[in-house]
């Protein structure tokens, strides 16, 4: 009796704990995400440029099931990873690129931020294991103003731009 419950126990636990391990994308041994721009300590000014970079494996726009793929997380000043069991939730933090982009340009307050990229399946939900970048900081300047701007601002009268 003592073993049939014993069995029956061990089988449930079984059927329980695999079961969404089983579900989640699997990650390619060798995947490798990174931030290619801007780099770690960098600064830079509010409109920032972010390149991409994933080896391993390739870029597929979200809702699109394909193996080995996924689509660009942005993770922006998290300090805590958000539950990479569920999809990635999504605000002004979080930012998705479900349509396979590689490169974003994101408007950034003046002191210091940190990026990070972490990879999404169809579902927007992370790999198995976890694709995930490193964690950069970097430091936005006041917004530089182009030639053609300041030039633009003096012959407006105003003396140049503030
Ligand atoms: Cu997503």
């Amino acid at each position: 009796m003592k073993n049939y419950i014993t069995s029956i126990l061990f089988f449930m636990g079984f059927l329980i704990v695999p079961a969404y391990a089983d579900d989640k994308s699997k990650a390619a041994d060798n995947a490798n995400l990174y931030i290619i721009s801007p780099k770690d300590g960098e600064t830079v000014s509010s409109s920032v440029k972010i390149v991409f970079g994933l080896d391993g494996m390739g870029v597929a726009p979200a809702g699109i099931k394909f193996n080995n793929t996924g689509h660009h997380h942005l993770l922006i000043d998290v300090a805590e990873l958000p539950d990479t069991n569920s999809p990635i939730p999504s605000d002004d933090n979080h930012r998705h690129f479900g349509k396979g982009q590689t490169e974003t340009v994101i408007e950034l307050d003046q002191g210091e931020h940190t990026l990070q990229l972490i990879l999404g399946d169809h579902m927007h939900i992370p790999h198995d294991p976890v694709v995930i970048s490193e964690k950069i900081k970097i430091n936005v300047e006041d917004k530089e103003i182009s030639p053609q701007e300041k030039t633009k601002c003096i012959s407006n009268g105003y003396g140049g731009c503030k």
